[in-house]
């Protein structure tokens, strides 16, 4: 069963406008450490048979959380967010209620930074060793102390090559003014600075201002053409109803729209791209730690990892629960990555203090 959480027990005070400068906020806040054991739970007489999942939308099986429910009794309740700074600016504001968190490669890095996360107890979660090595010891939590992968995927271009005829390969097509008001970008700070970065031939992490102004002023050149800045799930179903023809979508969305119509196709363009990998966390102050790192070693079971995947049409970290990905999915463009693709995608960095002026030019961008 699949419930959110009342929006009030977690959410003190957080409206749409709050979380542009949450990005800029936490880097100086006080850790949200109002746990009585922290670090993991016991000590403090059994939990509640109750777990509080905060994920990206569309990102469970169905199978996922009943099939928790039913092996260890205890009820999960989820709230969704559609961006790591959305996931961010609710933590920031005060939330935490939260047993599991779901954030992306440079994301855990900014938690870990900022003591928004807790170190894991691996003792707890034997289906670690299920993770495959390419996915463990990655930059951001170098010994995965504080985080143990969940999918991973690519950030491209859905389009209806039917309507707009085979694309070049390139970002450019997002910048054609022959597609103005045909195309949705996504309301993710680094991912559209970064098609802007990547279209100029720059990295998604820069640091240098020339080029960060470079990649402002593309962005500007941009938005009149753009219907709009939405997340994922929203860019999916515009491009499937021919509401717009381009939309820049994270990859189990293109791949969910590719399958019930061949008319659609999915780009990874060139230069580069994004490859990203989301992990679970869980939050300092979690109220059922122990339940949570119940909830990571079930995703990390090799049958909940591949009906996971084959459900979400995102990419599996877990090596065991590879052969039984669907074979009609890795026949996907894009699905399965050629070494050609491969070394061309980029891994979104912390950027640290030039995060501040990451998240100035979008929230400038999408304002203008
Ligand atoms: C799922 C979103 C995938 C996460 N709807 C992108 N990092």
């Amino acid at each position: 069963m699949q419930r959110r959480v009342s929006r009030g027990r977690f959410l003190k005070t957080l409206g749409a406008a709050g979380i542009a400068g949450s990005t800029l906020s936490i880097l100086s806040c006080q850790p949200n450490t109002n746990a009585a054991g922290g670090g993991g739970g016991g000590g403090g007489g059994p939990e509640e048979k109750e777990l509080a999942l905060y994920n990206w939308s569309d990102y469970v099986a169905k199978s996922t959380i009943p099939s928790f429910e039913e092996k260890t009794g205890i009820q999960v309740t989820q709230d969704f967010y559609g961006s790591n700074e959305d996931l961010l600016g609710k933590l920031q504001a005060g939330a935490t209620g939260y047993d599991v968190i779901v954030p992306s490669d440079y994301m855990v890095a900014v938690m870990i930074k900022s003591d928004v996360v807790q170190k894991l107890d691996k003792s707890k979660i034997p289906n670690a060793k299920n993770v495959g090595e390419d996915y463990l010891g990655l930059s951001y939590d170098p010994n995965n102390e504080y985080s143990l992968p969940y999918q991973w995927g690519t950030t491209g271009i859905l389009y209806n090559r039917k309507e707009v005829g085979e694309l070049d390969g390139t970002w450019d097509p997002l910048w054609d003014p022959e597609f103005e008001g045909q195309i949705a970008m996504l309301s993710d700070s680094r991912e559209t600075l970064g098609a802007a970065l990547y279209r100029l031939g720059y990295s998604v992490n820069t640091k240098d201002d020339d080029e960060l102004a470079e990649a402002e002023a593309s962005l500007k050149d941009q938005q009149p053409l753009l219907r709009g800045y939405f997340i994922s799930t929203e860019v999916r179903p515009l491009v499937q109803n021919g509401d717009v023809q381009l939309g820049h979508v994270y990859s189990g969305d293109a791949f969910l729209a590719l399958a019930g119509n061949e008319d659609l196709d999915y780009i990874i363009p060139k230069p580069r791209a994004s490859r990203w990998t989301d992990n679970m966390c869980i939050p300092n102050g979690a109220p059922h730690p122990d339940n949570a790192h119940k909830f990571i070693n079930h995703i990390l079971d090799a049958g909940v990892g591949a009906k996971l995947s084959n459900y979400t049409y995102y990419n599996t970290p877990n090596a065991a629960a590879l052969p039984k990905i669907n074979p009609a999915l890795k026949n996907l463009p894009g699905y399965t990555l050629t070494p050609e693709i491969f070394e061309r995608l980029e891994v979104i960095e912390d950027v640290g203090a030039k995060t501040r002026k990451y998240e100035r030019i979008f929230t400038e961008v999408r304002s203008a």
